[in-house]
């Protein structure tokens, strides 16, 4: 910890940087903050120095999007930090008449001995605008029955569980998810923190009103519940790409560990860049050595090669503060051990989901970016579609271009009612989810995947790309023709390798590839994230180019089959690998298997145990595996000489 506690802003030179990046948002006409360098200027300050201290409090707010944390006792001009007691009032007082000048709330977070005395952090951030809130998203991952549902419910209606499912109950969307526990979609929680930072949910009979947590807070969460369980990867690789987390909350269960989904999860999150904390469950019923087994795991996952986290175990609020400071920096790892049935440690959680801060910079004047993620059909509404905004701002009325359709046309389209988590709103920023009531267009006329943009930017859909990736995993080798999903923001597709920089790739191997949509062109943009996988095939990294001159009548693979060869032909037998073209790589799973994500490959290997005895029957494939879910030897399945059992489609169903 101490090594992490180094990293917290008490020194001049921290505070400096802290400073000098939000100077540099306008070099023009920067107001010089010369004079109030030092740690008194906050003490008995002119009136000079009060309007130079409100407009950097002012620049903060805005770069945090309404909230920032100050330091009090630290100057920047490289003097002693620390107050004695009555500067330290003072400096209170000052800080909170600027906050008051700026409608904003102030609030202490911890304080600390300086070198000369005491020193403060304190949390500013305004107060509730009740069409206005900042939005963090969390997606919450971690293998089945980690807890996730059942921590939501916990957190968003203060109601603790009974061990038994109890707490999971409102978060489910489909009666089968009520019956079997399990999540099985992208579910969706919000909580909210006033600008004091206390929690503003209030369930009335049960239910939470999502409008009047909207109304009462400065920030909300919103979690994006995903399934733990194997056979619901697709939706949860989805809710890590297409709903555009800051955060991601791994969770795990204290007594069953590092299990199935967990490490698989984690390597989603990395690959996606997209920081993580962990929070260990059950402690209430976890014998002590177990608990302390799944922690030492953790921690040497965390911290492998692979990973390259810092892990902090979260005890006390000094811990919460320095994590949540120093946690978008993406290195830091939190890690908090709570219960849901005794709320041991919930505060610790809570504090901290308070102070994250948002990871989506965009300015208001770029041109508007929306990605759709789910359609609804609304009775007396008509269709509905909802997803995040990514850039710009959406006002209402405004004409923004829908698409692209099969034929990779966009159509101007009116926003003609816009919603955030319920609540009807006037307009929308980068950053936050929302959803547009449509005219004029059908339900089956969207999918997933496609995009409102605004005229300006003349978008373009494509049926090419090239892509840079890195195989993560992949039982054998990939070559051109191979087919799988490509995952990027919420466009889920199969495409097909055209040509690559590289003969064929293995686990472990980078390369440059050419891919091609088997179905319909999408909107895409060079930088954007991507995970292409399927089955227990993995490989992520980005879009490079596209290629916009393919066009539609250029279908050459659509229906040719995967081309996979097995490591042993390509190095050893030349050109006799045809046979096992057909193969399902979906139904390979190994005792020998590498290990999924590019963690340490000697980790103890516990995945496969389930963790609810009696549910065995389910399978951890989930209905896929045809052949009986065989655990055959990989040089096995893909021999040359044995044909598989059954030829399978070569295209993933979606
Ligand atoms: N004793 C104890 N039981 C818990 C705790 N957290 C969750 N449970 C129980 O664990 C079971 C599984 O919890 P869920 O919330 O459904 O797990 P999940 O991670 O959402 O599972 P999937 O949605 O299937 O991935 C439920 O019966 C909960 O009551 C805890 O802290 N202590
Ligand atoms: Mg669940």
């Amino acid at each position: 910890m101490s090594a992490v506690l180094d990293q917290t802003p008490n020194k001049a030179e921290t505070a400096a940087t802290l400073f000098a990046s939000a100077a540099e948002i306008s070099p023009k006409n920067a107001p010089d903050f010369t004079s109030i360098r030092s740690k008194m200027a906050l003490v008995s300050p002119t009136e000079e120095q009060f309007d130079l201290l409100q407009k950097k409090l002012t620049q903060r707010l805005e770069e945090g999007r309404g909230e920032t944390i100050f330091d009090i006792g630290v100057g920047e001009d490289g003097g002693e930090s620390g107050f004695k007691p009555d500067e330290y009032d003072a400096a209170v007082a000052t800080l909170q008449s600027l906050a008051a000048t700026l409608e904003s709330d102030c609030v202490i977070l911890r304080q600390r001995k300086g070198e000369e005395g005491m020193t403060g952090q304190y949390l500013v951030r305004r107060r509730v605008d009740q069409q206005d809130f900042l939005e963090i998203r969390v997606a919450v991952v971690g293998n089945v029955d980690a807890g996730k549902s059942t921590l939501l419910g916990v957190l968003t209606h203060g109601e603790l569980d009974n061990g038994r499912g109890t707490a999971r109950q409102k978060l489910f969307r489909h009666k089968h998810e009520m019956e079997s526990g399990r999540t099985s979609s992208v579910g969706n929680d919000i909580l909210g923190f006033d600008s004091v930072g206390n929690v503003v949910n209030k369930p009335e009979h049960g239910s939470l009103d999502w409008v009047k947590i909207c109304e009462r807070s400065a920030k909300v969460i919103t979690f994006i519940d995903l399934a733990g369980h194997e056979r619901y990867l697709k939706t949860t690789v989805f809710g890590m790409t297409g709903h555009a987390p800051d955060f991601g909350m791994l969770m795990v269960g204290a007594n069953a560990g590092i299990v199935g989904m967990t490490k698989e999860h984690l390597g989603l999150a990395l690959a996606l860049s997209v920081p993580v904390f962990v929070v260990v469950t059950k402690i209430d019923m976890c014998p002590p050595n177990v608990l302390q087994d799944t922690l030492r795991l953790l921690v040497r996952i965390l911290k492998s090669p692979g990973c390259r986290k810092v892990p902090v175990m979260v005890k006390t609020p000094d811990d919460v503060i320095v994590s949540a400071t120093n946690f978008v920096s993406e290195r830091l790892c939190p890690i908090f051990q709570v219960s849901n049935v005794s709320g041991e440690n919930l505060d610790l959680l809570k504090m901290f989901l308070n102070l994250l801060t948002t990871r989506t910079y965009s300015r208001d004047d770029e041109p508007a970016e929306f990605q759709i993620d789910d359609t609804y059909s609304v009775p007396g509404v008509g269709t509905v579609v909802s997803g995040t905004a990514l850039k710009g701002v959406i006002r209402l009325n405004d004409t923004l271009m829908l698409g692209p359709d099969p034929l990779g046309h966009f159509t101007a389209i009116a926003v003609k009612s816009i919603h955030r988590k319920r609540m009807a709103v006037r307009e929308v920023r980068g950053g936050q989810t929302a959803s547009f009531a449509l005219k004029k267009i059908k339900r089956s006329q969207i999918r997933k995947g496609m995009v409102m943009v605004s005229p300006a930017l003349n978008p373009q859909a494509c049926w090419e790309f090239e892509g840079e990736i890195l195989v993560l995993h992949h039982p054998t080798t990939i070559s051109s023709r191979y087919q799988a999903m490509v995952h990027c923001g919420s466009i889920r597709q199969t495409a097909s390798i055209l040509t690559m920089s590289e003969e064929c790739l293995r686990t472990g191997d980078k390369a440059l590839v050419h891919f091609r949509f088997i179905k319909h062109p999408e909107y895409l943009k060079a930088g954007q994230r991507m995970v292409f996988r399927e089955g227990r095939t993995k490989a992520v990294g980005n879009v490079l180019r596209l290629i916009p001159s393919a066009g539609p009548a250029n279908q050459t693979n659509r229906s040719k089959p995967n081309k996979m060869m097995s490591r042993q032909s390509t190095q050893g037998q030349g050109q006799g690998q045809s046979q096992n073209q057909n193969q399902q790589p979906t139904d390979q799973t190994t005792p020998d298997e590498a290990p999924d994500t590019p963690l340490e490959p000697s980790l103890d290997k516990r995945e496969n145990m389930g963790q609810r005895s009696g549910k065995k029957s389910r399978g951890r494939r989930g209905g896929r595996g045809r052949n009986g879910g065989a655990a055959k030897p990989l040089t096995e399945q893909n021999s040359v000489a044995a044909p598989p059992p059954r030829p399978a489609p070569a295209v993933t169903k979606a």
